[in-house]
């Protein structure tokens, strides 16, 4: 969650539109092609009270296209977007008022944690989305707690849609994560930058590089900063100075690539099942409609 103070959150807006990163790209495509079947399979079929809660909701652009079918067909409901950027959040919300006067929105500034807290006491039945792989930045025993938690406040008529990134050709995945116009780089630099303004350390952004590996075994994007040279770091706040071998790393991400059947296993595991999911074309990405 570090990485996504306002600069960062700004960066991942610049990361979702490069050319080599693939999932924004596809899990819009997806939501284009199979909008009207996605918003069916989340709206409950009693009506009454429901709200869509969106987890990690960034612009929110593909969730306009399924906020747009769920206003066409007339469900009534309300989109409560959770970020833990209020900028981002501000800028969802304005364009949402312009876009879709209509919708009824709830906004949300907080982190996971807490929106996890506040599904529990939300009245009435909901949607829960967790997009663009962003469940792919579990470790594994963190993301099937994460699933659990997400999974102990549903009714049975509730509905979660969870995007994950799939395997595929681990040039593309990589190439993903370190991009020709250093954008990624930058993002990744941009933990330096918040250590050095709000710990008050003294990081050297020029000795300090970003690298990253894909480990097609394990299907994990592994993101690190490495030190290039010997260096110490003063750290104000907590009156401490790191040292760093030169080449030493610190390991700032993972984003985890997944199998159709991983999926199947995880849900089982979370005491969820797959009710539906949807692909593109390729099948590089999936959206899996999942209910306890
Ligand atoms: C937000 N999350 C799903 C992104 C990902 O693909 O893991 C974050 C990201 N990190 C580097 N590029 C994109």
């Amino acid at each position: 969650m570090y990485f996504y103070d306002d600069a960062g959150s700004r960066l991942f807006q610049q990361i979702m539109a490069l050319p080599e990163y693939y999932p924004t790209r596809t899990e819009f495509a997806i939501f284009r092609e199979h909008g009207a079947a996605i918003a069916a399979a989340l709206a409950p079929a009693a009506g009454g009270e429901f709200a869509l809660v969106e987890l990690g909701a960034g612009d929110g652009a593909k969730t306009k296209l399924l906020l747009r079918e769920l206003l066409r067909t007339g469900t009534a409901f309300t989109y409560a977007p959770v970020d833990i950027s209020a900028g981002a959040m501000t800028g969802l919300v304005t364009a949402l008022r312009q876009e879709l006067p209509s919708l009824h929105v709830a906004p949300v500034v907080a982190d996971y944690a807490t929106a996890l807290g506040q599904l529990r006491t939300r009245p009435g039945s909901k949607a829960v989305l967790f997009l663009g792989s962003n469940i792919g930045n579990f470790g594994p025993a963190e993301r099937l707690d994460f699933l659990r938690q997400l999974a102990a406040p549903l009714a049975p008529a509730d509905r979660l849609l969870i995007g994950f990134d799939l395997q595929k050709d681990p040039r593309r995945i990589r190439a993903a994560y370190d991009d020709a116009q250093g954008v990624t780089a930058a993002f990744n630099l941009n933990l330096l930058t918040r250590f050095n303004r709000e710990l008050g350390a003294d990081f050297d952004l020029a000795h300090w590089q970003h690298y990253t590996d894909y480990n097609p075994l394990t299907g994990a994007v592994r993101s690190f900063l490495v030190s290039a040279r010997a260096q110490q770091v003063h750290f104000d706040a907590l009156d401490e100075t790191v040292d760093f071998a030169a080449w030493e790393v610190i390991h700032t991400e993972n984003s985890y690539k997944f199998t159709l059947p991983q999926i199947h296993e995880l849900a089982a595991e979370a005491g969820l099942r797959v009710v539906t999911y949807f692909t593109d074309a390729a099948t590089d990405f999936a959206d899996v409609v999942l209910a306890i």
